[in-house]
């Protein structure tokens, strides 16, 4: 069973989380637009395609992008958040930020998906004081520099060791069990190896015990081994979500949500029967 604030997934099937970036790279009018209407118009579909969670996004971590003050990031996120939650639908928003997240959590999110894992100062305190979720990622480095000279002896203990630290550091300050998620941080600090060794022995991650979370959509990695350009990337996305869901992963952060569903009641059907 996860919790997140009200919601409550019991984790019998496996959950897709809607990408929804709220980032100038994102659009094409510089994110006013995007934020009013598209932006809405484009979970509405996610959630008409079958997603479970909407993850709003308000901050590039793309390798060597402008870093968002944390006004920005407001601006961009807390209306949406808002509208989109205030329909009683689950929004988790993609933030490092503490101050981004209280303000999340008052607008109605109900999951914090951290690619840093709640380290920056203050960070779980915010999330310890509600009853939401929280989504611990590996990443190795920071953004801006995170996919210049990459190397792991054993990049799967690397990042099993950083989840266990990370996800005691969670129950330490109080967040339960019930609400959390680990995620092994798919191409940040990553190269196309690293990604496979961790996809391909994804067990021993789910092993740990907690939820496991999965975002390979649309990323390097299924372009580097499709050649295929980023909009050309669902057939190796949803092969990569697949083959995580055989491992155990119980969340798919996707952006093509309706082929990921489709594919996923396919996968669920061969299972059951
Ligand atoms: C630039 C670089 C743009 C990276 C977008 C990205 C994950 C995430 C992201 C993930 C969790 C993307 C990423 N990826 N949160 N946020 N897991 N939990 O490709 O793999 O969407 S942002």
């Amino acid at each position: 069973m996860l919790t997140c604030g009200a919601h409550r997934f019991p984790l019998d099937r496996t959950l897709v989380m809607g990408v929804l970036n709220v980032t100038p790279d994102s659009f094409s009018d510089g994110g006013r637009y995007f934020a009013g209407t598209a932006a809405l118009d484009h979970a509405r579909k996610m959630l008409d395609d079958g997603a479970d969670i909407i993850d709003i996004g308000g901050e590039s971590t793309r390798p060597g992008a402008a870093p968002t003050s944390e006004r920005e990031e407001l601006a961009r996120v807390v209306p949406l958040i808002e509208k989109i939650a205030a329909r009683g639908v689950p929004v988790s928003v993609d933030t490092r930020k503490p101050a981004v997240m209280q303000a999340a959590i008052a607008a109605g999110a109900t999951m914090i998906n951290d690619v840093c894992a709640l380290r920056a100062p203050g960070a779980l305190e915010v999330v310890a004081g509600h009853s939401v979720a929280v989504c611990l990622m590996h990443m190795k480095g920071e953004p801006a520099t995170m996919q210049q000279n990459v190397t792991y002896t054993d990049v799967v203990a690397d990042v099993k060791i950083f989840l266990v630290e990370r996800a005691a550091a969670a129950e330490a300050a109080g967040i339960t069990r019930d609400r959390i998620v680990l995620d092994p941080g798919f191409g940040f600090g990553k190269k196309v190896e690293h990604n496979l060794v961790l996809l391909r022995r994804l067990s021993e991650i789910v092993a740990l015990g907690f939820p496991v979370a999965v975002g390979m959509s649309r990323k390097s990695t299924i372009g580097a081994l499709t050649g295929r350009e980023v909009g050309e990337r669902v057939a190796g996305s949803i092969a990569a979500a697949l083959a995580a869901v055989a491992r155990g992963a119980k969340i798919i952060r996707a952006h093509d949500v309706r082929e990921t569903v489709d594919a996923l009641k396919v996968w669920r059907a061969v299972q059951e029967g």
